[in-house]
């Protein structure tokens, strides 16, 4: 395995940094740093996927008593789509001046964008419809999400779907930081990630660190923690959970119960509600 990962590393540094899925442009900024200073001895506060969930959003930062004088905020992405409210959402989380990665979901939200301004027949219809109403500021916010926020001060990596282990950040594919959850072919020589979870690994199983990563879009699995990992969504819009992870120590989980099952999942999920508590 360590021969092998030795080679893996310096392939992928040498290859040049893959375009965006969609067709998108590439953000200005790829990989964001948080910095001590802009934290301000500030707590910092990571949200699992928000998908328009507005009312469980501001009672979790309500019964932490959390404001932007005490507090940085930082999403792990999918803050929109499938759930109840969603310009009010991308609308109020802007108002918190908070940072954001980009996830699957923000960029089908540009893509369908996009593609409505290029012809009139894809006109947003159906669940994209209140894309419609977002504002050119809000569409160009959104175009400029990175992949990834890095937290020097607490060893801590935020990205939306997760990052591949042992390449570089700076040669993840944007399609795995924004869609991936397992690997597959781990031993068997050309290991790649994959959406779906009926094969292989979680890619947060084989992540060795040294950063921690905290991530989303994994709400089928719930909340799962890893030795360098802990992915958020705990299926909030599904009528789940929304968590956030506070870093500062005593460093801590904290949930809010969903007030209603927003959009019926494919699969049956079971939520554990008694799993992880409200503070
Ligand atoms: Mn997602």
């Amino acid at each position: 395995m360590g021969a092998f990962l030795g080679v893996m590393f310096i392939r992928e540094a040498n290859s040049p940094v893959p375009s965006n899925n969609f067709g998108l442009p590439l953000p200005r900024v790829m990989h964001r740093v948080l910095t001590e200073e802009e934290i301000g001895g500030r707590e910092v506060m990571i949200f699992g996927d928000v998908h328009g969930c507005l009312d469980e959003l501001k009672q979790l930062i309500s019964v932490t008593k959390s404001t932007t004088d005490n507090c940085v905020f930082v999403f792990c992405g999918d803050i929109l789509n499938k759930g109840p409210k969603n310009c009010e959402t991308l609308a109020f989380i802007r108002s918190l001046d908070a940072l954001i990665v980009r996830g699957n979901h923000e960029e089908h939200v540009l893509m369908h964008y996009l593609k409505s301004k290029k012809s009139a027949e894809d006109s947003l219809a159906g669940k994209y419809k209140w894309v419609a109403n977002l504002s050119d500021d809000d569409i160009d916010y959104l175009m400029q999400l990175p992949y990834t926020i890095s937290i020097p001060s607490y060893n801590c990596i935020v990205v939306h779907a997760g990052l591949f282990p042992w390449r570089p950040l700076q040669t993840q594919h944007p399609s795995d930081m924004t869609m991936m959850r397992n690997i597959v072919d781990i031993d068997g020589g050309k290991p790649h990630a994959t959406k779906r979870t009926d094969e292989g690994l979680p890619w947060a199983s084989a992540w060795t660190g040294p950063e921690h990563v905290y991530y989303g879009h994994s709400s089928c699995t719930r909340l799962k923690q890893y030795n360098f990992a802990t992915g958020l969504d705990s299926g909030c819009v599904y009528g789940g959970k929304l968590t956030a992870k506070l870093l500062r120590s005593p460093s801590r989980l904290v949930s809010v119960n969903a007030m209603q099952q927003y959009r019926k999942t494919k699969k049956q999920i079971i939520f554990n509600h008694t799993e992880h508590l409200v503070t």
